[in-house]
């Protein structure tokens, strides 16, 4: 017998798909209908790693099986290759990102090969190319001339050392990622914005078609992101100057507990405070100045600058102090607080601080005395009833956000207003390796876009990578430009785009990805969308995710697609965790071929030591992150994508292990040796059912039942964990009709049938999950058509459930025994049987037999006297 050998086998189904394009699909196939299965396309880092084995192979495993059921299927691939890494490596050791870029994209593409993926490598898309950039200034026009997008002043992270803006990437505990002894500031620039708030209503609105495609856990997350809230903006009036100062708060059942209120550092009220105040403006430039992000994280101790200004509560007529704090955004709201300390628990936290003075507004319900301020613990956050509210004591606080809301419009002290948490998208970036803002900026015009005709704006080839400022300024040629307008000089825009936006529309350009005069033609995208599945990590759940709903819904009001959401159902991958060991006495992280195991334990190799071992999630600086090459020459691909498919549903966290691994190949062993060691059984024939013995139909309810067993797990939120299980407990089911049919007395002509249809099937079955060894299977037990095409195993209701039932026997009432006849058996057959148990026998023999009862499927029994 031919042994199992993965290595060949792989490589030379790999040969014949990609020689003959197999996967090639078109946009319609007469008689099926379409079904589009997408997966997050991969950075071009350079490697592999199994986060994106196991999204790919899911995305596969889903792709192969719709293909057998019928649907004419899209799976493409492409590389989300501009950002910063490239220009980082560019900075670092001189080679263009472009050829950085290029050699990853080519080491990955290699690597996807070697997992027998079924993609059509024809529609491969990357995002890097002028030829698919081009298509995203075309869109940043369209989308400007729609109103959606516009330029505002807005801060960015800037290192006064390298002269440059920096990404929060860059930014390493508030200091440059190339200085780390230079302080990171904020500073104020010119920026392009897209108007994804003008879309905050409908994105929340798009949930309910999503709900059910799509995990609940994200939509949340979205909805949380978006973050809608109804409140009251209510204008305080400032002591000093007499001027309006507008605060926004969902809370106005409280506002006769107001007892001071805060702005952001950079509110604009702020610039008149400290005009004469050198000292308060330093410290003010020192708040604003440190990180954004540090500054609202929850649980961090709040700072506040007092500024001896007060405001005036129109509701009471109360002044208030103002201040300075660093937990207000300005660009959230109004940027000015109504503060209420004994009811919300971060000005609760505030207030004792600083020994600024609290009033009890809301007592808990039915309760008679009245909070005493100076005992609170805590703000009492909860609903209960108004007291020290003038004529609304008494009310309940839920209420009276209505109530009081109304009474405030009445008197024109402010009104009701919707706010969301969701800001504008800001796209610029002051980087060389992204797609360059089709604008430019002329003396006489003013601003104005590149013309259509001269799209793609490249990027330019005469730059310098020094790491100071921003390459795209080094190159004279492309800043001195000519306006498209008046044809006077004219200087480009250098800013270049996020990356998020060529990953808002890629899936689209899949459809037509060559299509030279539009970014797709509406016609054939609108016979793929939806995307019927996509599948990717979670970390995208908002970014990523948002900007692809929200371009989907600009693009539909420009009239480039029909549909509204982009995706119709969506599959958030787990993480995959493996074991750390950690030695105390190195400090450090060991590799895995530095340990040793025994027992359960680990050992450092070097010095002895026992290591602390901790399942988590694989990244560098643990050194637990394992290569899916190396483990696929070590396994095969088959093997690595079987053992990732059955450790753990799709969703869930994967927890790697190579005895697992080691127990994928042994059943893949498992079943290559018993269907080639009897592959001569194989028959064409159809099964006579009615010919088949008891063990003969042991296996063919079995096999039923495992095909309705996979498919259901299959369709049902794919869980193909349970579908590979299923095929286990076949194949072992296989094993045991071998032993006690197969070359025995038992053995019939059916036999062989039945033997052959099984093996058939669980080749069928494995195909999606293992494809390459089962093409091997398949060609070696004789067949000739590519298994892809194959349909998929249908089960008979009727064959998954036994075709026997056991009967209760009495004799006079009592329980004597029972036996298992075929369900339709005759009355006089079933009689003849029960008079054959011996427990019966022994009841009846030298009685006379009066009348036998038969209830049919469940008792007999048997009347004597
Ligand atoms: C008074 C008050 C009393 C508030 C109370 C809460 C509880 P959501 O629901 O998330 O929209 N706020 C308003 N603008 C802010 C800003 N720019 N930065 C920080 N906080 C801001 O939050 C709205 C509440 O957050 C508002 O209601 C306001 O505090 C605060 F017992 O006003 B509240
Ligand atoms: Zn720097
Ligand atoms: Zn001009």
């Amino acid at each position: 017998m031919k042994e199992y050998n993965f290595k060949e086998v792989e490589e030379k189904w790999q040969e014949k798909w990609n020689k003959n394009n197999l996967f090639k699909t078109e946009n319609v196939v007469e008689n099926k209908e379409n079904y589009y299965v997408l997966v997050m396309l991969p950075y071009p880092s350079g490697k592999l790693h199994v986060g994106h084995a196991r999204n790919y192979t899911i995305g596969d495993v889903i792709s192969r099986y719709k293909r057998m059921k019928g649907y004419n299927v899209l799976q493409p691939m492409g590389w989300d290759s501009f950002g910063l890494p490239a220009e980082n490596a560019a900075i670092q050791n001189g080679a263009h990102p472009a050829i950085w870029t290029k050699s990853n994209i080519k080491n990955m593409k290699r690597q996807l090969k070697l997992m027998g993926l079924s993609y059509d490598w024809d529609r491969e898309i990357a995002s890097y190319t002028p030829e698919y950039y081009k298509w995203n200034q075309w869109i940043f026009k369209k989308f400007y001339e729609k109103g959606l997008i516009y330029k505002k002043k807005s801060t960015v992270n800037w290192c006064p050392e390298c002269q440059t803006v920096l990404a929060n990437e860059q930014v390493e505990d508030g200091k440059c990622w190339r200085h780390s002894k230079t302080q990171v500031i904020q500073k104020e620039l010119e920026q392009w914005f897209f108007k994804i708030t003008d879309y905050a209503d409908e994105l929340l609105e798009g949930h309910k078609e999503l709900k059910g495609g799509w995990p609940d856990k994200v939509l949340a997350m979205q909805k949380n992101w978006i973050g809608k809230s109804y409140g009251t903006e209510i204008i305080f009036t400032v002591e000093e100057t007499g001027e309006k100062l507008p605060m926004f708060t969902t809370r106005i059942d409280t506002i006769y507990g107001v007892t001071y209120a805060v702005v952001a550092p950079e509110h604009p009220i702020v610039e008149k405070i400290v005009a004469n105040n050198k000292d308060l403006k330093e410290k003010i430039e020192a708040m604003k100045n440190t990180d954004i992000i540090e500054r609202t994280a929850e649980g961090k101790e709040k700072n506040g600058i007092a500024t001896g200004w007060h405001v005036v509560n129109p509701v009471n007529g109360e002044k208030v102090p103002l201040w300075v704090a660093d937990y207000v955004l300005m660009n959230y709201g109004t940027g000015a607080v109504m503060a209420v300390p004994s009811h919300d628990e971060r000005d609760f936290a505030f207030a004792k601080k600083y020994e600024l003075p609290m009033k009890v507004v809301i007592n808990p319900k039915g309760q008679q005395e009245i909070i005493n301020v100076n005992e609170m613990k805590e703000a009492f956050t909860e609903i209960g009833e108004l007291v020290n509210s003038g004529k609304f004591d008494g009310i309940n606080s839920k209420k009276a956000i209505g109530v009081i809301a109304d009474y405030v419009e009445e008197n024109g002290w402010g009104e009701k207003t919707v706010k969301y948490r969701l800001k504008d998208w800001g796209i610029s970036r002051q980087r060389y390796w992204g797609t360059p803002i089709p604008a430019l900026y002329c003396e006489k015009c003013g601003m104005v876009m590149e013309k259509d005709e001269n799209l793609p704006v490249k990027l330019p080839e005469d730059v310098k990578f020094t790491g100071n400022g921003n390459p795209i300024e080094t190159s004279e040629e492309y800043k001195n430009a000519i306006c498209p307008v008046c044809g006077g000089p004219a200087k480009r825009e250098t800013d270049t785009m996020d990356t998020f936006v060529d990953s808002s529309w890629y899936f689209l350009r899949y459809c037509d990805p060559k299509n030279e005069k539009a970014p797709f033609s509406k016609e054939i995208v609108d016979k793929w969308f939806p995307v019927n599945q996509y599948i990717g990590g979670v970390e995208h759940a908002v970014m990523h995710l948002l900007y692809a709903r929200f371009f989907h819904k600009a693009l539909r009001d420009i009239n480039l697609v029909s549909s509204n959401e982009p995706f119709k159902r969506l599959l958030t991958q787990g993480m995959v965790l493996s074991n750390s060991y950690f030695s105390e006495k190195e400090n450090k992280f060991l590799f895995l071929d530095e340990v040793e195991l025994k027992e359960d334990k680990a050992y450092s190799k070097k010095t002895g030591e026992e290591l602390f071992v901790k399942m988590e999630k694989m990244s560098k600086s643990k050194n637990n992150g394992v290569d899916p090459e190396e483990i696929m020459s070590k396994y095969g691909a088959d093997a690595v994508r079987l053992f990732i498919m059955f450790t753990a549903p799709p969703e869930r966290e994967l927890e790697w292990n190579e005895n697992g691994l080691s127990g994928a190949a042994r059943f893949l062993n498992r079943v290559w040796r018993i269907i080639l060691e009897n592959k001569s059984y194989i028959s064409e024939e159809k099964i006579d059912y009615s010919k088949a013995s008891r063990e003969d139909k042991t296996l063919i309810r079995k096999l039923h039942q495992t095909i309705k067993r996979i498919t259901d797990s299959i369709e049902d939120n794919y869980h193909f964990n349970t579908a590979i299980a299923g095929t286990m407990e076949l194949v072992n089911e296989i094993y045991l009709y071998r032993s006690n049919v197969l070359g025995t007395k038992k053995e019939t002509t059916e036999s062989k049938k039945i033997f052959g249809e099984t093996i058939r099937d669980i080749v069928i079955m494995l195909s999606p999950f293992t494809p390459h060894f089962a093409s091997e299977l398949w060609e070696e037990i004789g067949e000739t058509k590519d298994l892809f095409n194959i349909p998929w195993p249908q089960y008979e209701e009727k064959l998954t459930v036994s075709d026997e039932i056991t009967m209760a026997i009495q004799v006079n009432g009592k329980m004597r025994g029972s036996i298992t006849v075929n369900s339709n058996a005759t009355k006089e057959e079933v009689e003849e049987i029960s008079f054959k148990v011996d427990n019966v026998k022994k009841h009846i023999d030298g009685k006379q037999v009066v009348k036998v009862i038969v209830v049919p499927k469940k008792i007999v029994n048997i009347v004597v006297k």
